[in-house]
């Protein structure tokens, strides 16, 4: 991805099928290459006639947007908000088979140090965690994501966002998120939301939401130190 337009959509760095049986290739391939591009697409074109706005990445863009006249505002917030949902979205899959198989379950993976011990001091354990983090999910009436954040103080919590909303900025560091708009999952589940968030468990990218835990916890490891 570019950091500034214009924007551009980096191929997953796995195949469509990569993800199956948990994720069928062909809402991957619809997904990735078609909802993704498109709002990378409306996003370019709303920022045409605006050079000032060209150097700007997805996160100053979200930021700013609510300086924006009300129709580039809504194109910014809709479209850029569109880009960064899809972009963690889909950095937060890996292959069932590229993690380390867990206790219990054969393939999917876990979260491992710090960001382990968060979930076990917040959640009580990792099952109670993805219990709370399903009713969230459920709970998203229409289309939205359900996310896990984390406070600079390493404190978890759990948030929803409605339609291309992004978590705001005072409540953390987002760690993982769940697209579950329909076009998410309907062709392979339908209806059955639940059942679509259950698998995807087994192909959430725990090693990635241990890295985006450890940078969200830097800072304030970082000021500890100094005192
Ligand atoms: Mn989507």
């Amino acid at each position: 991805m570019n950091e500034h337009y214009p924007f551009v959509n980096t191929p997953l760095p796995f195949a469509f099928d990569a993800l199956e049986p948990y994720i069928d290739a062909h809402t991957m391939e619809l997904h990735h290459d078609h909802h993704l591009q498109t709002y990378i697409d409306n996003l370019n074109a709303a920022l045409v006639p605006h050079p000032r706005l060209h150097s700007l990445s997805l996160q100053q863009l979200l930021r700013r947007a609510p300086e924006y006249p009300p129709a580039l505002r809504t194109a910014v917030e809709h479209n850029a908000g569109g880009v960064y949902n899809h972009e963690f979205f889909f950095a937060g899959l890996i292959p069932p088979t590229a993690g380390p198989p867990t206790e219990g379950t054969l393939t999917a993976m876990q979260p491992t140090g710090p960001l382990a011990a968060a979930v076990h001091k917040t959640f009580g354990d990792l099952d109670h965690m993805k219990a709370l983090f399903k009713a969230a999910a459920l709970a998203v009436f229409g289309s939205g994501y359900a996310w896990l954040l984390s406070d600079r103080r390493g404190r978890l919590g759990l948030l929803t966002t409605a339609n291309q909303d992004t978590p705001p900025v005072g409540r953390g560091a987002p760690l993982l998120c769940l697209d579950v708009w329909e076009h998410a999952y309907y062709l392979k589940y339908y209806n059955v939301r639940a059942a679509y968030v259950d698998n995807w468990w087994a192909v959430a990218n725990w090693m990635q939401a241990d890295a985006r835990y450890e940078t969200a916890i830097a800072g304030a490891t970082a000021k500890m130190r100094r005192r």
